[in-house]
């Protein structure tokens, strides 16, 4: 088969890059190691930024997430007794909307095969063949036979454990880590969340965050050391916990009920230091990871493809020979952004086992400085919002 791009990996970012090829008439393919119905079933992020609502918008795919999202004018920090607004609407003019990426990825599913944007569900042993050339392609195999794309770019929106980025020469680029010794257990439940707007709470027996999916669906999470298994947190012990980290407000309007969905995810900041090499570029996940502190993930993985998506019908389209090359340092620059924020707020709201009483009157101070400086609460609502692109 030949084609103009092949997309590796059907997540949001494979599907949304997709469609916005197939939106301008650039051929392209997406091969997905797993069925529809696994992707589908992975519960991850909650919160848009606007640049993820407006690709939606612009691919005439938000109808739903118009109908179904939460618009969110605001979030909580909560710590020990206090909980401090911040009216991201009034300090930014913006706001975010709560819209599952299982949703936003049906969506994007549901409207390939209309749209005529081919997607090869269980494609195994995906491998990435010259890169470095004009005439990259891709090898896979299909219900047991060997397959082969050839295209003129390769496009890895493969996640974090997919064979794009190791594709590049470890001599291309330096990886910058830092990984947090805890990760978040979180609880997904059919009943009405505590609280109409986030809540993320900085408590002495560790973070937790109040989400939600929808008026009668709540997601949660606590921080557990990595250690913990997720068998042995039973629903009521998980109840518990929240009720106390998140303060006795909250944990007066919080509605118990069984889990649909309990996991333990650990957190992690890693930037790979190029995102482009040769005829490969990376978008999302395989590139870089957020801890899901103040909901980046998704919204990095959306704002690369809206650069990805520029650079390669700008190649196709206007013959630009310069886009491909420029692709890298814009997604880049927005990247670092979210890695400082996601960052930043990671380290102000959970205890870490290695601090001791200093950094905890820092993480006191900041959050009475939060607390009483409109100032502080712009920066901290524009990041929350989204910087531009
Ligand atoms: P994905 O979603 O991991 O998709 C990658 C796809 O590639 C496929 N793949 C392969 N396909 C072919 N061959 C191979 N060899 C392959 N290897 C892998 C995979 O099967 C998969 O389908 O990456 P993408 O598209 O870059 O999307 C990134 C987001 O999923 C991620 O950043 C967010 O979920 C992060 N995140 C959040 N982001 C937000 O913006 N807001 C949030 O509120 C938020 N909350 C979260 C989160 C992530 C979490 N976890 C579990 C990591 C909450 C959690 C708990
Ligand atoms: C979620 O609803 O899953 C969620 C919300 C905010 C975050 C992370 C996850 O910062």
């Amino acid at each position: 088969m030949k084609t103009q791009v092949a997309i590796i990996g059907a997540g949001p970012a494979g599907l949304l890059l997709g469609h916005m090829l197939r939106a301008e008439g650039v051929d392209c393919v997406v091969l997905e190691r797993q069925t529809g119905d696994y992707v589908l079933g992975r519960i991850r992020a909650g919160v848009l930024e606007n640049i993820t609502v407006n690709l939606m918008e612009r691919l005439g795919l938000d109808a739903r997430l118009k109908a179904e999202g939460l618009v969110e004018e605001g979030f909580n920090l909560a710590d020990g007794e206090r909980l401090i607004r911040i009216d991201v609407a009034n300090l930014t003019g913006k706001t975010v909307v709560v819209y599952g990426q299982t949703e936003i990825t049906k969506d994007l599913m549901d409207a390939a095969a209309p749209r005529g944007l081919e997607v090869i569900y269980e494609a195994g042993d995906v491998a990435l063949h010259d890169i470095e050339s004009d005439a990259p392609y891709v090898t896979y195999t299909k219900d047991g036979a060997a397959q082969r794309i050839d295209a003129r770019f390769i496009v890895g929106c493969d996640g974090f454990h997919g064979p794009s980025r190791k594709a590049i020469p470890a001599s291309a680029a330096v990886e910058y880590e830092r990984v947090y010794p805890f990760g978040w257990l979180g609880i997904l439940a059919d009943v009405p969340p505590c609280n109409h707007e986030l809540i993320y709470a900085n408590h002495e027996r560790g973070f937790a965050l109040a989400s939600m999916r929808s008026h009668t669906r709540s997601r949660y999470y606590v921080d557990v050391p990595l250690t913990e298994k997720v068998e042995d947190w039973s629903d009521d012990r998980i109840w518990d916990e929240l009720a106390i980290r998140l303060g006795p407000d909250a944990a007066a309007n919080i509605t118990r009920g069984p889990s649909i969905e309990k996991s333990i995810a650990p957190l992690r900041s890693y930037v790979f230091g190029t995102m482009r090499h040769g005829s490969l570029l990376l978008c999302g996940d395989a590139a870089h990871i957020v801890p899901p502190t103040g909901a980046k993930g998704l919204n990095l993985a959306a704002s690369d493809v809206h650069y990805a998506a520029e650079a390669l019908v700008a190649h196709f389209k206007r013959a630009d020979q310069d886009a491909i090359g420029l692709y890298s340092g814009k997604a880049l620059a927005r990247v670092w952004k979210g890695e400082r924020f996601s960052w930043s707020l990671t380290k102000l709201m959970h205890r870490f086992p290695e601090d001791g009483p200093f950094e905890r009157a820092m993480q006191v101070a900041e959050l009475d400085y939060i607390a009483s400086s409109t100032a502080a609460q712009t920066v901290i609502a524009e990041n929350y919002v989204g910087l531009p692109v």
